[in-house]
């Protein structure tokens, strides 16, 4: 069987029919952004079962445009922390189906691109795109930090969970009185593969905190976890980018989107650090900016950089070994916590392990300043792990080991997209 079977009979594996989940074994639920990269995967392929994947994501979808990062199709199975923990069906302008109250990187707007670039359908462009335009304004009008003017995540599962980026903000969390639940996660996967039961206290304090307020703390930073993400902020730029491009092509008027996206990459562009030769994030209850995890790396993905800048970002931090690039030791790319940093552990989910989809944004963000020969290494070597290791959730990047869990809708999803531009 070929990669691309191969990658195609995870994604029918993973089928539940109106949605595919994100693996086989521990995730049951639809997932926001994972959702977005099964559209990505199957827009060449199986243009249909994608536009399915839209419209049950978008079942999820509040009154107030919100896309929750999770939607609970009913099924029977058990997975913990599930819907109980969220309380959907007592908050103003949640769907009939219960979600979470959180939300993930915006990647829809990009991925229904994709779709129609693919396979297009004029009747389904005109269903999604109010819907989408919706979804991208709640973000202004919910997440703005009014000075900087970046979006602000309350939560680490708004991004990229247990990243050491986040260990500051998370430390100040009051546990008092939350006691640990019985994690589905760690039942399957070993327990240093993944976030703590300390962590794992901290998250659900978070979620206490902010079900409370129905997911809506006045002003933003009011929220106990505040963060200026540069990941969920570049993939949010090129999602207006995508969703204008949408827009003009049924007619709709763009303007509001074209200006969102110039607004939020001016504003991710101030976060140059000269010194550091990258972006740094801020954590809008902390002193400092944060740094040294391959988050610093996204606004390439977002076209913010000049041409000077990139070729800093890239040789100095994306494919330098002792930071992000492959090493003699570590010879898989791209760590997501830089090397050099005393928290990369390559073994453990966010905080040095490789992801397929941060490499997939970087390969993307390699071209888009055109670096032909950087975007076509960083592909190969991606393929070369998939390849040897299976569709796994994470990789180490010291041995390309599979870690997490097995046969991951994402790492298909991603693997057909890069398989697409692979040059003969
Ligand atoms: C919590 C499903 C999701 C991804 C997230 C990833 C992980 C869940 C978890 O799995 O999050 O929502 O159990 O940690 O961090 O990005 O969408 O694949």
């Amino acid at each position: 069987m070929s990669l691309t079977d191969d990658a195609l009979a995870v994604l029918e594996r993973n089928d539940m029919g109106e949605f595919v989940k994100p693996s086989q074994r521990l995730y049951p639920w639809q997932w926001n952004w994972d959702s977005a990269f099964v559209v990505i995967g199957l827009a060449g392929h199986a243009p249909e079962r994608a536009r399915t994947e839209v419209r049950s994501l978008l079942r999820g979808q509040w009154a107030d445009g919100m896309i929750p990062h999770m939607v609970f199709h009913p099924q029977p199975v058990d997975y913990r922390p599930g819907p109980e923990l969220w309380g959907s069906d007592g908050c103003e302008g949640a769907p009939p189906v219960a979600t979470s109250g959180l939300i993930a990187p915006p990647v829809l707007a990009t991925a229904a691109r994709v779709l129609h670039e693919a396979a297009p359908d004029q009747a389904f462009l005109d269903e999604v795109v109010p819907k989408l335009e919706a979804w991208h304004q709640w973000f202004h009008r919910e997440r703005t930090d009014a000075e900087s003017g970046l979006m602000v995540i309350f939560h680490g599962w708004e991004s990229a969970d247990n990243a050491p980026r986040f260990d500051r903000a998370l430390a100040r969390i009051d546990i008092e009185g939350v006691e640990p639940i019985q994690r589905t996660d760690t039942g399957q996967i070993a327990a240093d593969e993944r976030p703590t039961d300390l962590d794992y206290r901290r998250y659900l304090a978070l979620v206490y905190w902010l079900r409370d307020r129905g997911y809506r703390p006045a002003p933003p930073s009011s929220s106990p976890f505040a963060y200026l993400d540069l990941p969920l902020n570049s993939i949010l730029s090129v999602a207006e980018d995508d969703l204008a491009f949408l827009q003009a092509e049924t007619g709709a008027d763009s303007q509001r989107a074209r200006d969102a996206a110039a607004r939020v990459r001016e504003a991710l562009g101030a976060m140059w650090d000269e010194d550091a030769g990258a972006y740094r994030e801020r954590d809008l209850h902390g002193e400092e900016g944060v740094t040294g995890t391959v988050a610093d790396l996204f606004p390439l993905y977002a076209g913010v950089p000049d041409d000077r800048q990139a070729r800093r970002l890239v040789d100095e931090h994306l494919l330098a070994p002792e930071r992000y690039g492959p090493s003699p030791t570590a010879p898989w790319a791209v760590t997501t916590v830089s090397k050099s940093s005393p928290d990369f552990d390559p073994r453990n989910y966010w905080r040095g392990p490789v992801w397929i989809n941060v490499n997939w944004f970087l390969v993307r963000g390699l071209e888009r300043f055109g670096f032909g020969a950087e975007a076509d290494e960083l592909r190969r070597l991606t393929l070369e792990l998939v390849t040897r290791s299976g569709f796994s959730e994470y990789y180490e990047p010291t041995t390309g080991a599979a870690l997490g869990t097995n046969e991951f809708s994402w790492s298909a999803s991603l693997t057909l997209d890069l398989l697409r531009d692979v040059r003969p």
